[in-house]
């Protein structure tokens, strides 16, 4: 057979194995009940220590880039402003009533930088994964990025999804999704990918939903929470009935030149990603790196090898766990990858486990 005909057999057999590839990681509806069963019981006994409290979920139960047995996020909000909690003495509250009250292994971080609560429940035969789970206090700005990955995923979730998922798969099997061993987080790939389809393909699968106008007086574009714009085009309704992406790439076609791009394209030593503005140069961001030679020390210029800027906290570079040796992984993995779906175009679903092995 002709080359080029291989290879787009290979592409289309790809798109259809990407499918059902993620198809049996998603999380079931029995692990969604539990999980919401757990929010509701930790959320009525936080109440009891300060009524306006709520308990939310947020992160990838929530944007739908959840596979199964991921751990929760969840994040306490107070409503009452006149509550004046602190967050560090909060979080030692809630873990000393959950450690009396329930059957969690509790861990209360509240000297970290970001006051945090550990829960974990060991696997039983209704969780064979147990639970983990991490509560944080009054992050809002996380209850907002969550939504905004939720409406991209929305616009096309046959071919955002499944990348995203596949991605998150990819990156955990490989091992190069360990923030604190100098890898990239789940957020920080998902962020990649948006980027990748909001940005980088032309024409563009997704349109940029923080820089969308529609007919709205400009001041309604400016949302402030914590300090930060945090507006976005949130109505899915209109998405879906007036934009219609003019790029029909299939999604086996658009991982395979996202691992294209990953490995040659993208200028990692000058370049931050930016889901909000575009590409953006690290000199702009006053994200110095290596080729800054002046008198950071080695700790802060380590910080800044890969830049992705947040949505909405845009002085915070989401990929600073990434370490020069972690980059160097990364970008080595997204060679392998291409090389694997480019040169050894046999059955795709062969392809894929050997990508994931
Ligand atoms: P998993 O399915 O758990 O692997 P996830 O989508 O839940 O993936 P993370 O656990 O990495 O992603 O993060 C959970 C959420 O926490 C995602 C985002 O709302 C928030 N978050 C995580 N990392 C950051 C960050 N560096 N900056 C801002 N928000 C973050
Ligand atoms: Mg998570």
């Amino acid at each position: 057979m002709h080359p080029g005909l291989l290879h787009r057999r290979f592409v289309t057999d790809l798109s259809s194995s990407l499918f059902s590839f993620v198809l049996p990681l998603l999380p079931t509806q029995e692990e969604r009940a539990v999980k919401e069963e757990v929010r509701s019981l930790i959320e009525k006994l936080v109440k009891t220590i300060e009524p306006s409290a709520r308990l939310l979920s947020f992160g990838s139960s929530q944007n739908s880039f959840g596979l199964r047995n991921s751990d929760m996020d969840l994040v306490v909000l107070i409503d009452d402003p006149s509550a004046n909690l602190e967050a560090s003495h909060l979080v030692q509250m809630i873990g000393d009533l959950l450690q009396r009250e329930t059957n969690f292994d509790v861990k209360p971080l509240p000297k970290a930088r970001i006051p945090i609560l550990k829960l974990t429940l060991a696997p039983s035969s209704a969780l064979p994964f147990g639970i983990a789970c991490d509560i944080g206090i009054e992050n809002r700005l996380a209850i907002e990025n969550t939504r905004l990955l939720l409406t991209y995923a929305t616009i096309d979730p046959a071919r955002v999804r499944t990348l995203v998922l596949f991605l998150k798969v990819w990156a955990k099997r490989r091992r190069i999704n360990s923030p604190y061993r100098g890898t990239l987080s789940s957020y920080g790939f998902t962020l990649m990918v948006l980027y990748y389809l909001v940005h980088v393909k032309q024409p563009p699968v997704l349109p940029n939903l923080q820089r969308i106008a529609p007919l709205r007086p400009l001041a309604e574009h400016e949302v402030m929470i914590q300090g930060r714009n945090v507006y976005f085009f949130d109505d899915t309704e209109t998405l879906r009935q007036e934009w219609s992406s003019i790029n029909f790439e299939t999604v086996g076609e658009l991982l395979i030149d996202f691992f294209r791009y990953f490995s040659h394209d993208f200028q990692f030593n000058n370049s931050v990603m930016s889901l909000r503005a575009g590409q953006l140069t690290k000199e702009i961001k006053g994200w110095v790196n290596d080729i800054d030679v002046g008198g950071l020390n080695e700790m802060a210029r380590d910080r800044n090898r890969l830049c992705i800027e947040d949505p909405f906290e845009i002085s915070y570079n989401v990929a600073r766990t990434v370490t020069k040796d972690g980059l160097y992984t990364l970008r080595g993995e997204f060679m392998r990858a291409t090389r694997i779906l480019t040169q050894r175009p046999d059955r795709a679903v062969i392809a894929l486990a050997e990508l994931c092995r």
